[in-house]
């Protein structure tokens, strides 16, 4: 079994930083960023780590987060062109500026970018190749304080007892004073934290490779800063579920690693929606059907009632619980989809069949603009378009398309049968009502990296090698264990898992998840 040391990096509040950068006066100020919305659904979609204390979330509206933070600074999103939808290039410029610096850094690194300020770096070759390095000089480097300043072990075990203890007898001592210690405390037992983790390194290769990728990983992060201004956070870990999850440990502007081994500590009480991979209805059915609320739950489940409640995807589930998760990096810069999308929440509903052709021709519009613009950018073409709709139900459907839907209003023909074929009941209207339009083109042709990085493409590779190795018996289960992987992870996109992740949708309001305090929930898919 081979091991591997990925790396995941996130912006610290990415569109909130992009107008501190914009507007320097910001930084260091509460800062909000509004996307406006003639619907009135207008709401924060991200919120600085000034503002936070306060209590400002994502989806509060201006009101909501001035009553609770007076001095907060709200930017607005710009409007984009078409169907009221907001523009948000400045964004997309900003993220491309940090990817640049990304990919730049080591030739031995795959990097695969997840969402618009988020990426995995496969590490493994790049820290193999210093493993072999003189281990004690190594190390020596490694104890420096200097070499991980903003680095914190997720082990787990729990810390805070250590803080509180403490507390009773400082009651004379003033706020201010009494935080200094307390930060104090917990830069000790980071310190301390570290110091056990690298001693560990003198013998345990797995542990060395994971203290190098951190190494690299603050070097990295630096690295942005110095060429963006941006600030991120870093997680490391032996997969990607772990880096991505232990990431969120401690932000901002620090970085989280995973000492091998620690994965079921780490996950035991871990809630299964934070999980990669179960933030979306499969985490919700684990929780609806089985009462398992976290990763512990999940571990201790016995294989038996997970195989009986979900036969496709029990074995993964079991190896998610276990902190196992095989998903590789994949080297794509490029996004899988170009999509568009918006909610038409409450009385926002459309009822007309009018009303729906005029948002559809809106948001087809802005689509277009975006093929255009990724096709002269990157040189490709999209030979899908999915239309979604979503009334008490969501449905979608696809259409193939090609050079002939470029021209001006041929992609709105063809997409409006589309989606009238998708109209329940008699009559012109729509009943139940739409409460969400969006579109994703997809399928690119030319140089396609997601092509070559998947499975068929791998399998293509493969046949050809084992037919002349090892016969036709071989290859015939090769075809059948890729082909049954290949349905497995269909499915699990299909149930909604990989939400916000691999598929990029902007301006989505998903007004469910309005009332939902957990940060991590998407509001607008990205
Ligand atoms: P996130 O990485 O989820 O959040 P964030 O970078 O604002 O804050 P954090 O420090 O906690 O990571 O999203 C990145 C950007 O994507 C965010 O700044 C704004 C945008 N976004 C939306 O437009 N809508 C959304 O629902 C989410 C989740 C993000
Ligand atoms: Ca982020
Ligand atoms: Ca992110």
């Amino acid at each position: 079994q081979m091991s591997r040391v990925i790396v995941l990096v996130d912006m610290d509040c990415f569109y909130a930083q992009v107008e501190q950068r914009d507007k320097p006066s910001l930084w260091g100020k509460p800062v909000g960023v509004l996307q406006y919305s003639a619907n009135g659904q207008s709401g924060l979609i991200a919120v600085s780590y000034e503002a936070r204390p306060f209590g400002v979330k994502r989806g509060m509206t201006a009101n909501q987060c001035k009553e609770l933070c007076p001095d907060i600074e709200i930017c607005l999103v710009p409007q984009g062109e078409y169907a009221d939808k907001a523009d948000i290039q400045k964004y997309r410029d900003a993220s491309a500026e940090v990817f640049a610096v990304l990919g730049s850094i080591d030739s031995r690194i795959i990097l695969e970018k997840a969402s618009v300020d988020e990426a995995f770096l496969d590490c493994t070759a790049y820290v193999e190749s210093r493993v072999t390095k003189v281990r004690e000089e190594t190390i020596q480097r490694l104890l420096d304080p200097a070499c991980l300043p903003t680095s914190f072990i997720v082990d787990g075990k729990e810390d805070e007892k250590d803080e509180d203890e403490t507390e009773d007898e400082e009651e004379t001592v003033d706020e201010e004073a009494r935080l200094k210690r307390k930060n104090e405390r917990i830069e000790m037992i980071r310190k301390r934290k570290i110091e056990e983790f690298i001693e560990k390194c003198r013998f345990d290769d797995e542990f060395l490779k994971i203290a190098l990728a951190a190494e690299f990983a603050e070097r990295l992060r630096e690295k942005v800063r110095e060429k963006t201004q941006f600030y991120c956070s870093a997680g490391v870990g032996n997969n990607k579920t772990m880096a991505k999850l232990v990431c969120a440990a401690h932000k901002p502007r620090k970085q989280s690693f995973i000492p091998p081994g620690s994965e079921v500590d780490v996950l035991r009480n871990t809630k299964v929606s934070s999980v990669r991979g179960l933030g979306g209805k499969l985490g919700r059915s684990l929780t609806e059907r089985l009462g398992i609320n976290t990763m512990g739950e999940l571990y201790r489940t016995p294989s038996s009632v997970l195989t009986a409640t979900f036969p496709d995807n029990a074995p993964w589930l079991m190896q998610i619980a276990r902190g196992e998760d095989y998903d590789k990096v994949d080297s794509r810069v490029l996004q899988r989809n170009l999509g568009v999308g918006k909610n038409f929440p409450g009385t926002m509903a459309i009822y007309t069949n009018m009303n729906a052709k005029f948002w559809l021709n809106g948001l087809t519009k802005e689509l277009r603009k975006r093929m255009a613009d990724d096709k002269i950018k990157h040189r490709r073409l999209a030979q899908k378009v999915v239309v979604h709709v979503t009334t008490d139900v969501s449905t979608s459907k696809s259409v193939k398309v090609g050079a002939t839907e470029e021209k001006e209003g041929r992609l709105f023909e063809k997409l409006w049968p589309v989606m009238q074929s998708m109209r329940k009941g008699p009559g012109e209207g729509w009943k139940p009502p739409i409460f969400n339009i969006s579109l994703s083109a997809g399928r690119f042709l030319e140089g396609l990296p997601s092509k070559e990085n998947s499975i068929i493409g791998w399998v293509e590779r493969r046949t050809k090698q084992l037919e002349e190795m090892e016969g036709k018996d071989a290859v015939e289960k090769l075809n059948r264990d890729a082909a049954a992987e290949e349905k497995r992870r269909l499915e699990r996109e299909e149930m909604g898992e990989e939400e916000g992740e691999g598929e990029e949708m902007e301006g989505i309001f998903m007004v469910d998840n309005l009332d939902d305090d957990d940060d991590d929930d998407c509001l607008i898919v990205e």
